[in-house]
């Protein structure tokens, strides 16, 4: 049962929200009817309202992030072709295709010592040569060099493409890596998981439900997750709320997911975007608070709901913090995934820039570890203005 939060009404213009705020302040679970009824209220602030209530009473004023760095060693992908979204993979012999050297990772993660990075982020394509052995001697190798580091690598998505080309079960998989060094896992490769959407965006990737059992497998491991939605190209309403009972329903059985993140969908430089006419345009400001909020209202057994910065831009990613979102995607190195789809924003962010969001925000910046323990909260209040300020004042 959700915990009973108080909503001032006054700040519902949208009657249909009321009995939605009575079921919060009573401590009812919101039903998928209800989620959508959130979905299509024109009463942005009212929205908003409940979720930023709901996220005080869990959270305070406090706003987290984590110092991590995204590692992406492989943009090869057999799925290439059919996630007709994805801006990023490349078949072996295409132009731009790469994949890391062992050497590559360890010049990559190298930075990790001057950056005080506490996360390393791990994910790329599906490629047939990089199986379990070359992420174990990666995960082994990060470790050697950087044991402070926490590992959060693979997607469901890669971990069953692992498991497919070396013949083993997904369980043994995943204890394998965790042998070698994976702590975490991402969120990724959850996209919408409606059959109908999958067929026209996804087609080959692995269904909802054994995405669901990737998931349920690593909780079991005692190997915590994250958990995204891609919303804004073809999938309805329905198919928004449908996804997300998913996890709440798995968050129910096994209490493994740490995080929740919407993806806003990029339509630059993919087949998507073109056949639905839509490059350059991106999901709306509207749409991106709404996502966010509605993870917040509708998932209330997750902790943790994260407005990633790289997708819906730093500004909005601000706003964000009044709908429910407690969590800031952190100081972000080399950004590969979003700016090959269109991303205008900055691939890195540097604390004072991170510090001056959440602050401007009326919030309280707290960095975090990668299971959301607060490591640190005394930051210089004068820290120096980002570089875009400087000259300001
Ligand atoms: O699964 C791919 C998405 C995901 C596009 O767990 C796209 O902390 C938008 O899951 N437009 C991978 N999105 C990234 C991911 C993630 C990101 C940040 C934090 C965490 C976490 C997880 O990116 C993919 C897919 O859903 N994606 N292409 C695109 N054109
Ligand atoms: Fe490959 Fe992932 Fe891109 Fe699909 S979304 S083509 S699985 S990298």
């Amino acid at each position: 049962m959700p915990q009973p939060v108080a909503i001032d009404r006054q700040r519902l213009a949208d009657p249909a929200l009321l009995p939605l705020a009575d079921k919060i302040e009573r401590g009812v679970r919101l039903t998928v009817e209800d989620g959508a009824i959130l979905f299509r209220t024109g009463d942005l602030l009212g929205l908003g309202a409940m979720a930023d209530a709901v996220n005080r009473a869990k959270h305070g004023n406090l706003v987290t992030f984590a110092a991590n760095h995204h590692i992406n060693p492989t943009n090869i992908c057999i799925l290439r072709k059919t996630c007709v979204f994805c801006s990023y993979a490349r078949l072996p012999k295409e132009a731009g295709a790469y994949r890391y050297t062992m050497d590559q990772v360890w010049a990559e993660a190298a930075t990790a010592n001057s950056t005080l990075t506490r996360e390393f982020h791990i994910v790329g394509g599906l490629d047939m040569h990089a199986g379990l052995a070359y992420y174990t001697e990666m995960f082994r190798g990060l470790k050697e060099r950087h044991p402070q580091v926490h590992i959060k690598a693979l997607t469901a998505v890669e971990i069953a493409h692992i498991a497919r080309i070396d013949k083993m079960t997904i369980r043994d998989v995943l204890v394998a890596l965790r042998e070698a060094g994976l702590d975490t896992m991402p969120g990724g490769g959850a996209e919408v998981f409606s059959p109908g959407v999958r067929a026209t965006i996804a087609e080959k990737k692995l269904s909802g439900e054994e995405y669901i059992g990737v998931h349920r497998i690593a909780h079991e491991l005692g190997i915590r997750t994250n958990t995204t939605m891609l919303y804004g190209h073809v999938e309805s309403i329905e198919d928004r709320m449908a996804h997300l009972a998913m996890l709440r329903d798995l968050q129910d059985e096994t209490g493994g997911f740490l995080a929740y993140i919407p993806l806003a969908y990029h339509p630059d430089n993919n087949e998507l975007g073109e056949t639905l006419g839509r490059t350059g345009t991106a999901t709306t400001g509207f749409d991106d608070l709404k996502n966010l909020a509605v993870g917040r209202l509708f998932l209330d057994n997750v902790e943790h709901i994260k407005s990633h910065w790289i997708m819906v831009s730093t500004a909005l990613s601000q706003a964000s913090l009044h709908f429910g979102v407690n969590d800031l995607e952190g100081t972000v190195v080399r950004e590969k995934i979003y700016h090959e789809a269109g991303a205008h924003t900055a691939q890195a962010m540097t604390l004072a820039e991170l510090l001056r969001l959440i602050r401007g925000a009326g919030k309280v910046p707290a960095e975090r570890d990668s299971f959301y323990h607060v490591i640190r909260t005394d930051f210089e209040p004068d820290l120096p203005a980002a570089p875009a300020l400087a000259g300001a004042a």
